[in-house]
């Protein structure tokens, strides 16, 4: 069946970790991690059409923290506190009254999760949200467990496919952690599953603005078309 992910002002977009560090050029790339921005711009323009609240989690770390290499962790330094590469993407379109939500703080412990250690649990239930969508950096860690944890609380959790990039440190961890997010209850969407995407105005990449003259639902037409072969994501079957 035909997937219908009309936005209500009781579901929230959670946009993880769209940083510098995370994308070309920055201290902990994730393949193809920039490719994200301009579908999550996509997402942004959906969502604030309604009341919805819109979070973005960044990873902002001290300088001497656990995760390093340096202590002893698995990365190299990244999403230093207050450092460029710590700076959201450039070109991500977050609006004024985006909810920012900084993590994995404290020095002495990691948190891949949005929820851990931050208000974001509180902020989401004072604003009667019972519905996130998820999309960000990087699939394996920070989206994962942001899911993860979003279900655990009780929300219904979409998973935004075309919007999420992972590293695979080993091959096939990216396949094993949406698998793991569907089994753990989350849904699985990408934006041709949102009645709107046929309302939006194109974006402003290089190939939209050619066919810009064109009329719009040729532009969402060609938009989705191009968008399968682009992206690494596979869907995954669930029972329907
Ligand atoms: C992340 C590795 C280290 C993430 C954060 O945002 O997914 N990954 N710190
Ligand atoms: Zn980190």
């Amino acid at each position: 069946m035909k997937k219908d992910f009309s936005v209500k002002s009781t579901d929230a977009l959670i946009i993880v970790d769209v940083q510098n560090d995370f994308c070309s050029g920055g201290a902990l790339p994730v393949p193809d991690g920039d490719q994200v921005v301009p579908v999550l711009n996509d997402y942004i323009k959906i969502f604030k059409k309604t009341n919805a609240p819109l979070v973005a989690t960044r990873d902002w770390h001290p300088p001497n923290h656990i995760s390093f290499k340096a202590q002893g962790g698995p990365w190299p330094p990244h999403c230093i506190q207050d450092t460029e590469g710590a700076k959201f993407h450039s070109d991500l379109k977050l609006p004024d009254a985006a909810i920012i939500i900084s993590k994995a703080t404290d020095p002495l412990k990691e948190a891949y999760s949005g929820f851990d250690g931050t208000k974001l649990a509180d902020v989401l239930n004072k604003a009667g949200v019972t519905r996130v969508f998820v999309g960000g950096l990087a699939t394996d860690y920070c989206v994962k467990n942001t899911v993860l944890d979003a279900r655990k609380l009780g929300f219904a959790t979409v998973l935004l496919l075309d919007a999420v990039r992972g590293i695979n440190v080993k091959p096939g961890d990216v396949e094993a952690a949406i698998a793991e997010m569907l089994r753990n209850g989350a849904e699985q969407a990408t934006l041709d599953d949102f009645p709107e995407t046929i309302e939006l105005p194109p974006a402003g990449d290089s190939d939209t603005e050619v066919l810009a003259k064109k009329p719009l639902i040729k532009v969402a037409t060609k938009k989705k078309a191009r968008m399968r072969p682009r992206g690494k994501y596979k869907r995954v079957r669930t029972e329907q």
